[in-house]
């Protein structure tokens, strides 16, 4: 009874802040939100950060309150109906609001009306009897407090969404609709505090609530709420706002008429054709080119030889004869699919000893194999995380990182890149939440490195989850090409890496302890459904990998080429550095990085332009990626072509 009455109440979360001014404590903002236990976390740090980036000013003294409420004395509330008046001014706003007050049956509007200005200073609203106009409220200074509210939407949906600025409307209407079902409240006013905001409302059962706009001059912080009574027990309506746990449904994300109504996803072709058309008007529009050669350092493209300066296949083995006699071999053997999915019919030896040899090379239990490496880190991501569980994800991870945390439904909370003070800060936040931890180990865009013995110290300290994505770093960091844990000789619980980058192949893998392994073959949904990489896929992961355990000198080729092409960049005079195989050269512009990489493709040098999206805008590289078998005479010939064409397209 115990356990399930803890799981089942909820939690009305209140923020008070307030600034010292004068020597005198001045109220600054409140809010506050209702929640299930695992969302307490949540709102508190959503409500924080909104008291510290308030309008009205910073915050002195930040309050919290965490009250449980027994979910059988909620009642739920259908939001009150929407109407909208515009008003040429002020004045004329404040007309509308009275001759509202008026047809709602209160004959002393304009007296209500001026004692708007007595509640500016007060943190909660004034309760007037309607007629004599009597104060009720037990506290004239601070004025009644409406709590215990919240939409229905923002609980139901399980994960109470982060709220760090403040939706006027929506609150409003919030406590409006439960304003309006107190015993004896006739009719409410309000207008906002917020300088910027002029629009407020009346609003009451009868003519449900009817905001006007505007009601003051923009930059006045002055507001107030006036709740007007009719009836014979104040005590009962005072108990009903403060106490009274209530959700209110049905309650829209905006007024209506506020924005245009999206545009209804459709999928008709005219609606694919407007999509496509969008992208081609940002310049984001894309289509696959065709490579008329094998990968390799130079391949054929248009019918001619250029330099491949953009390939993944860093360690030139994707046209290694010996991956191919492998590939071949296994064909011969056991045909072209696999016919089933690794859990039904479509594992064979040679999906076993890959993943032995995988879990030996990195040093780990087990490992497990997966037809993409996008599939593994959506995999991996999707089975450990779910609704109730943190993620924190570096902000520059990869798509599949991305898109695994979307899939598990986890709160994710995105770190800066590389920031570890922030990644702590979160951490700590959520000890002993038991999430994860999830980061690129050498990024695909700048070819930049994680700081993995941080990340392993911050996980280990907050009782996190680890995971490394491992892809740009198979083959081509650590001393034999292990990725960062071999430079670091740190293992964390989960290493993705990839076949199809520098091991010349295709299909992804995790590296982890058996126990995770087998969690993951009975639950990552990726593995389960697809159907097992074929022979030929696998025997060819097999041979790259001893390959490249027996053959590291490729691994220091790569080393000297990129620090190579570097230095023949730096000579001519562009900033050029990289830890890894892939070297950004920075350009900002996005039309110039077009430019300069057309002209480049003319002169015979393939290295693409990187735009926002995938980097932020105005940070457009050219991002070259650099292979053991370049030979010095090309990486030369590159680098004087690029430095040319930067300076001439500087002009
Ligand atoms: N209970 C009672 N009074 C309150 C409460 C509360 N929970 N919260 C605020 N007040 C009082 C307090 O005195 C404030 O000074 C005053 O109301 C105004 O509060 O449809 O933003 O939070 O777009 O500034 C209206 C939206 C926005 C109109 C109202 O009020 C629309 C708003 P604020
Ligand atoms: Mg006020």
């Amino acid at each position: 009874m115990g356990e399930n009455a803890k799981n089942n109440a909820l939690y009305s979360v209140k923020m008070r802040s307030s600034a010292l001014k004068n020597g005198e404590n001045r109220h600054i903002s409140g809010a506050e939100s209702i929640t299930e236990a695992a969302g307490v976390p949540a709102v508190c740090e959503s409500l924080v950060s909104r008291a510290q980036n308030h309008a009205l000013g910073d915050a002195d003294e930040i309050h919290i309150k965490i009250e449980k409420i027994k979910r059988e004395d909620v009642i739920y509330l259908k939001a009150l109906p929407v109407t909208s008046r515009t008003a040429s001014s002020a004045s004329e706003g404040r007309e509308i609001m009275r001759l509202e007050l008026e047809r709602l049956g209160v004959k002393r509007a304009r007296e209500v009306l001026a004692k708007l200005a007595e509640t500016y200073r007060m943190r909660g609203a004034m309760l007037l009897d309607a007629d004599s106009l009597e104060r009720l409220e037990d506290d004239a200074e601070r004025g009644l407090r409406v709590t215990r509210m919240d939409a229905a939407e923002d609980l139901e949906s399980a994960r109470p969404p982060l709220k760090p600025v403040k939706n006027h409307f929506r609150e409003a209407l919030v406590l409006a609709t439960k304003a309006a079902h107190a015993p004896g409240v006739l009719a409410e006013i309000c207008v906002s505090d917020d300088p910027q905001y002029t629009t407020g409302y009346v609003a009451s059962q009868k003519s449900g609530y009817v905001r006007i706009g505007p009601l003051k001059e923009k930059g006045d912080g002055n507001g107030g709420r006036i709740l007007l009574y009719r009836g014979a027990s104040p005590r009962e309506c005072i108990e009903f706002l403060q106490k009274k746990p209530v959700l209110v449904t049905g309650v829209p994300r905006l007024p209506p008429g506020a924005a245009a109504p999206p545009r209804m996803a459709q999928t008709t072709a005219a609606f694919l054709e407007a999509a496509i058309e969008e992208k081609k008007k940002a310049h984001l529009y894309r289509q696959t080119t065709v490579i008329e050669s094998a990968p390799g350092p130079k391949i054929v493209y248009g019918g001619r030889e250029i330099l491949l300066l953009a390939s993944n296949n860093y360690l030139n083995l994707a046209s290694d004869p010996r991956l191919g006699a492998a590939a071949a071999a296994a064909a011969e053997k056991y045909g072209s699919g696999s016919g089933g999915s690794r859990l039904t019919t479509g594992t064979i030896y040679e999906h076993e000893l890959l993943e032995a040899e995988l879990a030996e090379w990195k040093g780990t239990e087990a490992a497990l194999f997966f037809s993409t490496g996008y599939m593994a880190n959506t995999g991996v991501i999707q089975a450990l995380c779910s609704k109730s569980s943190v993620i924190l994800s570096d902000e520059k991870n990869h798509a599949s990182i991305i898109d695994g945390c979307r899939l598990s439904g986890a709160r994710t909370i995105v770190y800066p890149h590389l920031c570890m003070e922030y990644l702590e800060e979160k951490a700590s936040l959520y000890y002993g939440s038991g999430g994860l931890i999830v980061s690129d180990s050498v990024f695909s865009m700048d070819g930049d490195a994680a700081p993995l013995p941080r990340l392993a110290e911050i996980a280990k300290k907050y009782g996190f989850f680890l995971m490394l994505d491992e892809a740009h770093a198979t083959g081509v960091m650590g001393e034999t090409g292990g990725g960062l844990s071999e430079m670091y000789g740190i293992t964390p619980d989960a290493s993705v890496g990839t076949c199809s980058k520098a091991l010349g192949g295709e299909g992804g893998f995790v590296c982890g302890s058996s126990v995770l392994i087998n969690y993951l073959k009975n639950y990552s949904r990726p593995f389960i459904f697809s159907t097992a990489p074929s022979a030929p896929t696998t025997a060819a992961a097999r041979e790259a990998l001893r390959i490249l355990r027996s053959e590291p000198e490729r691994v220091r080729a790569l080393r000297e080429a990129v620090q190579f092409f570097c230095e023949q960049l730096r000579l001519r005079g562009i900033g050029a550095k990289s830890e890894s195989a892939i070297v950004p050269i920075q350009i900002g512009d996005e039309n110039r990085s077009l430019k300069i990489a057309h002209n480049l493709i003319k002169k015979g040098i393939y290295i693409p332009a990187i735009r926002y999206p995938s980097v932020p805008k105005n940070k457009a590289i050219l991002r070259a990626a650099i292979c053991c078998a370049h030979k010095k005479e090309d990486l030369d010939f590159a680098a004087s072509v690029i430095a040319k064409e930067i300076q001439e397209s500087a002009v």
